[in-house]
């Protein structure tokens, strides 16, 4: 039976605290046709998730807000006459960032539902997963293989399909070096790990010791520390045999992960730009990107197909989430580590 209240963790007012309490439960019979509704087990905290409850963004979240966009749980409820269904109830799922496109626009159309003009974001434009139950979207929700574990299969849903489809769009080959900011974080370790599966060679930069053996551990070919190391320019150029990288994939959460990229970028090298600094510019020579033939391409998050991409490659067990299980309870610390960078890899809330 679903119960009639529940915890979750609301920030009240954007650039509030973000605190943990008894809101009611969607029942059933509120839910309108292709909603579902899903009891969360476990649900990863993203560099987002922080963006959204400071509100540092140009584009501004809902308030009061539930954050959360990397959910797993189980459908417990589908709205009445919800007529084609692609979900059963009893199903696991996942709840991504994309919580609902149209399918219906040109973005939709084209593939590019995460720029679906009717698009809602989950813990930003409608309330998400750091609550035990969260109203989604039958044709978004993706289907989680029964070999993954829901704790370790959370931080896929945003960082696995984001760093997975920024690397499947990069234009790099087998062998291609790799740059990757940002390495040592929620999305950049496992962008590691991808990259290696795809076999691309890697240079994860971070900083500290911890960040650094987990890169290490996970694969990558070399390692920079951005807090120590005086010339990354120089210091790539000499990983690569004098000739730069073949792309960078930043996942900085700070815009010094991009200053930099176009210069130790080798010619016709792929700028793909992910980490989301509030209030930052790019800061890129036109004229050495127009020499090198450099490309600079945003990519966000990923379409269903992305998804799901993504998470079967982890089911093979060739990528994994480096995680820390804690308690909805603990977010508010979880806020205060992330924000300075003192999280290697991810954390994730148990939600019961
Ligand atoms: O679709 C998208 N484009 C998308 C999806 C999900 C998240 C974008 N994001 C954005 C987030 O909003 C955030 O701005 O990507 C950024 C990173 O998210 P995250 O991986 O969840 O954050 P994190 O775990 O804090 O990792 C960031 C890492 O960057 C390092 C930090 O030490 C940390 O490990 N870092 C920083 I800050 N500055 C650096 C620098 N100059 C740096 N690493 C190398 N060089
Ligand atoms: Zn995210």
């Amino acid at each position: 039976t679903i119960p009639k209240t529940q915890k979750a963790a609301v920030v009240q007012k954007t650039g509030g605290q973000v605190q943990v309490q008894d809101i009611p439960v969607t029942s059933a019979e509120q839910l309108a046709p292709g909603e579902c509704l899903v009891k969360l087990s476990h649900t990863g905290v993203c560099h987002t998730d922080l963006h959204a409850a400071l509100g540092d963004w140009p584009v501004k979240p809902k308030s009061p807000l539930i954050g959360g966009h990397e959910g797993i749980g189980e459908i417990v409820a589908i709205g009445k006459g919800t007529a084609p269904c692609p979900v059963k109830i009893g199903q696991r799922v996942g709840i991504k960032w994309i919580a609902y496109s149209c399918l219906d626009c040109e973005q939709c159309r084209t593939g590019h539902e995460q720029n679906c003009l009717n698009v809602k974001l989950s813990g930003y434009t409608v309330d998400g997963t750091f609550s035990q139950y969260v109203v989604s979207y039958v044709h978004s929700v993706t289907p989680i293989p029964e070999n993954l574990d829901s704790a370790a299969a959370a931080s896929l849903l945003c960082a696995g399909v984001t760093v997975y489809r920024a690397l499947k769009y990069s234009e790099t080959n087998p062998g291609d070096w790799v740059v990757l900011p940002g390495a040592g974080g929620g999305l950049g370790h496992l962008a590691v790990q991808y990259a290696k599966y795809m076999g691309r060679r890697v240079i994860a930069i971070d900083g500290g010791e911890e960040k650094r053996k987990l890169c290490e551990t996970l694969g990558a070919d070399a390692w920079i520390d951005f807090e120590k190391c005086k010339d990354i320019v120089a210091e790539i150029k000499r990983i690569t045999g004098g000739q730069g990288a073949h792309a960078a994939v930043v996942t900085t959460a700070s815009s010094s992960g991009y200053t930099q990229a176009i210069d130790y970028l080798r010619q016709n090298g792929k700028l793909m730009a992910v980490g989301l600094p509030a209030d930052a510019k790019l800061e890129a020579s036109i004229f050495f990107t127009v020499f090198k033939g450099i490309s600079i391409l945003g990519s966000y998050v990923g379409n269903r197909q992305d998804a799901i991409e993504a998470i079967d490659i982890a089911s093979t067990g060739a990528v994994k989430v480096h995680y820390k299980l804690l308690k909805l309870d603990d977010i508010e610390k979880v806020y205060d580590d992330m924000g300075k960078g003192k999280i290697a890899g991810r954390v994730v809330l148990a939600m019961e």
